[in-house]
């Protein structure tokens, strides 16, 4: 049959996220089922949030600043609200996730109609690098799933508080740059989805990510110099005068990560003189990255510890984060040690 379809390229354009969910946990049972429907429906969340900044600057209302603070103390843009009401919508009338939490509320929000059976909890960051939004340049949204624990009758998500980021069921983000991109894991490695806008379905590109073991990028907000501790300076005056590094830092962790995933180096976001505890979000910044990071081979670290050990103290709990290949990562923590034994 001279004009057949190749096998393997059906093959390829038909392993969609979905069906990957359900070859990585081997199983059809209603777990696997259950996950597998809700990567399907944060893809649905990808798809429509691609879709509107596709087309942010053709249509009213999608750009700029609503004029609100969130509980960051952040100017909320209309694209921030945007994304973040598109996850919950996807998830109504889903009997998947019963809480979701964002960098976007003060509090989870509850679907009581999936509560029954979805024992799910979904972290999320809607849009992560939102100072991109306005120009056009890439942002990307985080997730992470949790099961939850209790009944959290107070609303007030306790059993997250108990917990290492260690209990991620999944974790993920998508890439909103020339094309869409979503990474996950399930902790069996990570893999990674090209949008393809003529189906509109995420269809496999690579399995199996490995993060080099060291790489030439160190991405930071150097313009922090001046109110990082001496440890961290320490760091950056290392790579000023050794051959071989090179700065990349583009205001969306998602696109700086999604670069060190593949290229190699370390993503810096230490705690400041105004914000010691840096400004990056742990339940669903931090953590979400540092599981996919370490299921590549990477390492992620407050400074001290891996980041995957530590237990939130509230739900909007920031962290220092160093991200990225192992010996990198390792470098930047030497150099805090070496601080540390100093002073002591
Ligand atoms: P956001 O979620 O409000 O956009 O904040 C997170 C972003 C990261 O994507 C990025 O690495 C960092 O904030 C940039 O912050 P800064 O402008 O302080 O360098
Ligand atoms: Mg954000």
């Amino acid at each position: 049959m001279p004009n057949a379809i190749p096998e393997h390229s059906l093959d390829r354009d038909c392993t969609t996220l979905a069906r990957h969910v359900l070859q990585q946990l081997q199983s059809f049972g209603a777990d696997a089922q259950d996950l597998s429907a809700i990567m399907g429906r944060i893809a649905l969340a990808g798809k429509l949030i691609a879709r509107r900044l596709s087309r942010a600057g053709l249509v009213d209302d999608a750009l700029g600043f609503t004029g609100e603070m969130n509980v960051q103390g952040e100017s909320v843009k209309k694209m921030d609200v945007y994304a973040n009401e598109v996850f919950i919508s996807v998830f109504k009338q889903s009997g998947l996730v019963c809480r979701l939490a964002s960098e976007e509320m003060e509090k989870p929000y509850y679907i009581p109609e999936n509560c029954p059976i979805g024992r799910y909890t979904l972290l999320y960051d809607p849009i992560d690098g939102s100072s991109n939004v306005d120009i056009n340049l890439n942002v990307g949204s985080i997730f992470a799933i949790r099961q939850q624990s209790g009944d959290d009758l107070d609303g007030e998500a306790q059993d997250l508080l108990q917990q290492t980021g260690r209990t991620q069921i999944a974790a993920g983000y998508i890439l909103y740059g020339p094309a869409t991109i979503l990474v996950y894991s399930l902790g069996a490695g990570v893999h990674s989805f090209f949008l393809d806008p003529s189906l509109g379905e995420f269809i496999l590109a690579q399995e199996n990510i490995r993060i080099p073991v060291h790489g030439p990028i160190y991405s930071a907000n150097e313009g922090n110099f001046w109110q990082w501790d001496e440890a961290i300076r320490d760091y950056t005056r290392y790579v000023h005068r050794h051959e071989g590094y090179t700065a990349r830092y583009s205001g969306a962790l998602v696109g700086d990560i999604h670069r060190i995933l593949t290229q190699g180096g370390v993503f810096l976001y230490p705690g400041t003189a105004k914000n010691p505890e840096g400004k990056l979000r742990l339940l669903y910044e931090t953590a979400p990255l540092a599981f996919l990071v370490e299921q590549a081979g990477g390492k992620a670290s407050d400074g001290r510890q891996s980041l995957l050990d530590l237990i939130p103290g509230r739900l909007h709990q920031r962290t220092p984060l160093f991200i990225g290949s192992p010996e990198d990562v390792s470098l930047v923590e030497s150099f805090i040690q070496e601080r540390e034994r100093r002073s002591s």
